[in-house]
Order: structure tokens, then sequence, then C-alpha cells
């Protein structure tokens, strides 16, 4: 079924579980150079420290500190609950939105549960830390995160823009919109005749791009969302 909503969920919608998120004062890229740990240039120049990076983040999920929160759980509710299809496309790499029961999601930037063989791209399961050591079953090769880094092209984009082109509304949750594609994806829905709708502790910045905007915590804003949909 064509999914008539399209939500995109941003580093904001996991915040009130206890993860991080980037750009904040308190965020990732304070302690960390973007260069370094985002970007494939710095894998190959420093692997080990973006193996350390990635292997504190999934010790947070894997070690079951981290739970999904009220935005998550809403999000799958709207999914079984909404005769029009609901599709989620999440920039986050965590596992809280299929813990929290969606299952018609798409990991654009990729999942920290997965490594991928930097020579056959085979994927595989990694709950444990990873290492420079750590080789490919299939063929041998190194193993990376399966993450999406900056100049590299997110995932199932095609799939995505399918969505957007025939979705009745598109909803940004928690994303800064600092990082594109996924800070355009507005602007495509709006251009279809979508409704679009932010929600968001504070104005993005392509806030200028939606019809509809609404700040305040994601734990608040997208449970009562969700009901006047279901309404
Ligand atoms: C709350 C809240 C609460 C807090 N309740 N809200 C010039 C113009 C246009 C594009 C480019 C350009 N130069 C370069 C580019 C492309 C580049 C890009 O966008 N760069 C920008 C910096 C300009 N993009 C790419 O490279 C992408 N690929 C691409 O474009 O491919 C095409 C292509 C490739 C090659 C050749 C040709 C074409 C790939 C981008 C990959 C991003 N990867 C990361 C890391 C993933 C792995 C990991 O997690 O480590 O993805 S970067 C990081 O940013 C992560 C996130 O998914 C992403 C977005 O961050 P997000 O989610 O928005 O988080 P924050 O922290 O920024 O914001 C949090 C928000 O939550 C805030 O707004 C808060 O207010 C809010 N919030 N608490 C509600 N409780
Ligand atoms: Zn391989």
């Amino acid at each position: 079924m064509t999914a008539r909503i399209v939500v995109l969920t941003g580093a904001g919608v996991s915040a009130e579980s206890g993860i991080r998120t980037f750009r904040a004062a308190d965020g990732l890229w304070e302690e960390h150079r973007i260069e370094d740990v985002a970007t494939p240039e710095g894998f190959r120049a420093d692997p080990a420290l973006v193996h350390r990076f990635y292997n504190e983040r999934r010790r947070q999920l894997v070690g079951g500190t981290v739970e999904p929160n009220a935005a998550h759980l809403a999000l799958a509710r709207l999914e079984q609950q909404h005769p029009g299809g609901t599709m989620i496309v999440t920039q986050n790499i965590d596992d809280l939105h299929e813990r929290a029961g969606s299952r018609n999601l798409i990991h654009m930037h990729g999942e920290l549960l997965r490594m991928r063989c930097v020579a056959c791209d085979h994927l595989s399961e990694r709950l444990t830390d990873s290492s420079v050591a750590d080789a490919c079953a299939e063929c041998g090769g190194a193993l990376r995160p399966h993450v999406v880094w900056f100049g590299e092209m997110p995932l199932d984009l095609d799939t995505i823009y399918d969505a957007l082109e025939a979705c009745a509304v598109f909803v940004a949750i928690g994303t800064s919109g600092n990082v594109y594609p996924a800070a355009g994806f507005a602007a495509v829905a709006a251009q279809v005749g979508a409704h679009t709708i932010e929600l968001n502790l504070e104005p993005s910045e392509v806030a200028s791009t939606f019809a509809e905007t609404r700040y305040g915590p994601a734990t608040e804003l997208v449970p009562r969302w969700v009901e006047e949909v279901l309404a």
C-alpha cells in the first residue's frame, strides 16, 4: 500500500530516551570532529577511532539502558491504526522505532546494530564491540559500521522519493534540517500538494518550508498529533 503519511524522524525523537543528538551544546559533535568519525576519509585515516565511537553508542542500545519513548510508541500505533498507510523514514541509526513496533521503516542513514563488509557489502548483525580485526564471514574483507557518512549516498532513496511524491501528509520530527537530502524532503512533499508539518523542540533550519509548525518535546507533541490523526 502506498504510504499516505510519511514521517521523517531525527535525533530529537530519541533524545528523551537518553540518546544524545548531534548538534546540541552537549551533542556528539561537541566531542568529536565530524571529519574524523562521520566520513569515509576519517575511517580510512583512523578506523580504530571510528570503531570506538560507534562501540560506545552501540553499548547504550544493547545494554538495555535506553527504551522507546512515548513518541516512538505513538508512531507505531499510527502505523497499526491508520488505514491510509504510514511510512517512517528515520535518519537515526538506533533501533527504537522497531522496538516500539514500527514495521514500515527505512533507516536512510543505516543501522548501528549492523556491520557492512567494505569489499563485498555483505551485512551482518552486530550486538558487541567491533574492531579493525573483524573480518567478513563471506569474503574475509574488513568490516565497517553500516552507517551513511557525509559524502555517501543515503539508503533506499528511490523508495523514499516515491513515497514523498505520493503522500498526503509529511511530518518531520526532531531533526535540525542541517543534513541533505533529508532536509529537502518537506519541499518535495509540498511540491506535490502534501500538507507538511514540523514537530520539534525549536524551529529547524528549514522551518519555513513547512505549512504547519509545532514546538515542544517529542514525547508530548507526537502522541497529541497521532491522537488527532486517528480521531
Ligand atoms: C527535539 C528534542 C525533543 C532535541 N523533542 N525535538 C551543500 C548543500 C546541500 C547538501 C550538501 C552540501 N554540501 C554537502 C552536502 C551533502 C551532505 C550535507 O547535507 N552536508 C551538510 C552539512 C550541508 N549530505 C551528505 O553527504 C549525505 N549524502 C548525500 O548527500 O549523498 C548524495 C551524494 C553523495 C555523493 C555524491 C553525490 C551525491 C549523507 C549524509 C549522512 C549523514 N550522516 C550522519 C551520521 C550517521 C551515522 C551516525 O549516527 O553517526 O547522520 S550525520 C548526522 O546528522 C546523522 C543524522 O542522521 C544527521 C541529521 O541529524 P539530526 O537527526 O537532524 O540531529 P541534530 O542533532 O542535528 O538535530 C536534533 C534536532 O532535534 C534539533 O532540531 C533539536 O531541536 C531537536 N530536538 N530534543 C523534539 N526532546
Ligand atoms: Zn565480504
